[in-house]
């Protein structure tokens, strides 16, 4: 029997997978949402957020691919067992996040917000400037995106370490774990990155309570989710100069509302979630590879552990 897939996204990006999916698995068929003859035969959803009734209007639905790395936006809780819930591992993502990361840490250590806020008052002033080797970059979340943006600091020459849920072994990056070292972890970073996914257990974790352990004149960078920080608490703490600047690329409410005390902030710096954009290239190449191994009856890359929520 034809597999069939549906697809809902831009335009552009479902006319180049078609096109790249008739030219190597022409039995597959594609079927673009909201076109759909026969709702009976869709056997997987490709999406970043699922049209509304979907469970009900393709009930036999057997994989849902997210577009994105992240999954949260699927509501993976409300999914049923039987329909497998697939990630995107898209290498265009991971280097995308990579320079992010980067560029986000270079900036906050070259004092960039400050030498902008300078220049609008023609101020001239050369602000102390320490070496990568002096500054300690965590990262909260050593996956995919994780361990790439930690290679792009190291190479720049950064002290890096990350924090995970299961204890892992890197060479040059110190590995904590776990709740019971969470403070550790935070006592000694001096800019935060923040790439977790977003889980009942992750939801919140960026607190007055968490925030207030990273030393005084710490930043954070949050590239995960929205969700992940308390605003109010990281306003208070930017205010009372605990912490000096936010970059944040990911929002509880998006777009983020105008009138949102993030935009005129000076210690903050907003970016419309861009930090990693799906490549239609490199993604269409990932997507491809996991319908060909679901046709082959392998397990495909990325499906998501549903006790985990990632
Ligand atoms: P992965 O699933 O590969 O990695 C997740 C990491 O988070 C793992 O190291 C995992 O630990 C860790 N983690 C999960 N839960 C916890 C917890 N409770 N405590 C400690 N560590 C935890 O995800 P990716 O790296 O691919 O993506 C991460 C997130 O980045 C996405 O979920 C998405 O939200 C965000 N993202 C943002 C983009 C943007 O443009 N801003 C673009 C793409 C993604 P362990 O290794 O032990 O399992
Ligand atoms: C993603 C994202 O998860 O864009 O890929 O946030």
């Amino acid at each position: 029997m034809a597999l069939n897939i549906l697809y809902r996204g831009p335009e552009e990006r479902g006319q180049y997978w078609q096109t790249l999916f008739a030219q190597n698995l022409p039995h597959v068929n594609w079927h673009t949402w909201p076109n759909v003859a026969d709702k009976d035969t869709i056997d997987m959803l490709v999406c970043w957020i699922p049209p509304r009734e979907y469970q009900q209007d393709y009930p036999n639905l057997k994989v849902l691919f997210s577009v994105g790395a992240g999954v949260d936006q699927l509501k993976v809780n409300e999914v049923p067992e039987h329909i497998q819930i697939v990630r995107m591992l898209d290498p265009g993502i991971q280097q995308g996040m990579t320079e992010f990361v980067s560029m986000s840490v270079l900036n906050i250590h070259r004092n960039t917000l400050a030498y902008v806020n300078m220049n609008k008052q023609a101020q001239w002033q050369q602000l102390p400037q320490k070496r990568t080797a002096e500054v300690r970059v965590g990262i909260m979340g050593l996956g995919n995106l994780g361990l790439g943006a930690a290679t792009g600091l190291l190479n720049l020459g950064f002290k890096v370490a990350g924090w995970s849920k299961t204890a892992k072994q890197l060479s040059a990056v110190e590995c904590y774990s776990g709740q019971e070292q969470l403070t550790a972890f935070l006592q000694q970073t001096d800019i935060l990155v923040c790439l977790l996914p977003l889980t009942d257990e992750t939801r919140g974790i960026l607190n007055h309570r968490t925030l207030s352990c990273l030393p005084k004149g710490a930043s954070v960078i949050n590239v995960g989710r929205g969700e992940h920080i308390v605003e109010q608490d990281l306003v208070e703490l930017l205010d009372q100069e605990h912490l000096r600047y936010a970059i944040l690329d990911v929002f509880a409410k998006e777009p983020l509302d105008i009138d949102h005390v993030y935009w005129q902030h000076p210690q903050i710096w907003v970016t419309p979630h861009v930090a990693a954009i799906t490549q239609n290239d490199s993604a269409g190449q990932a997507l491809l590879g996991n319908v060909q191994r679901y046709l082959n009856n392998q397990a495909m890359l990325g499906a998501v552990e549903r006790t985990l929520g990632y």
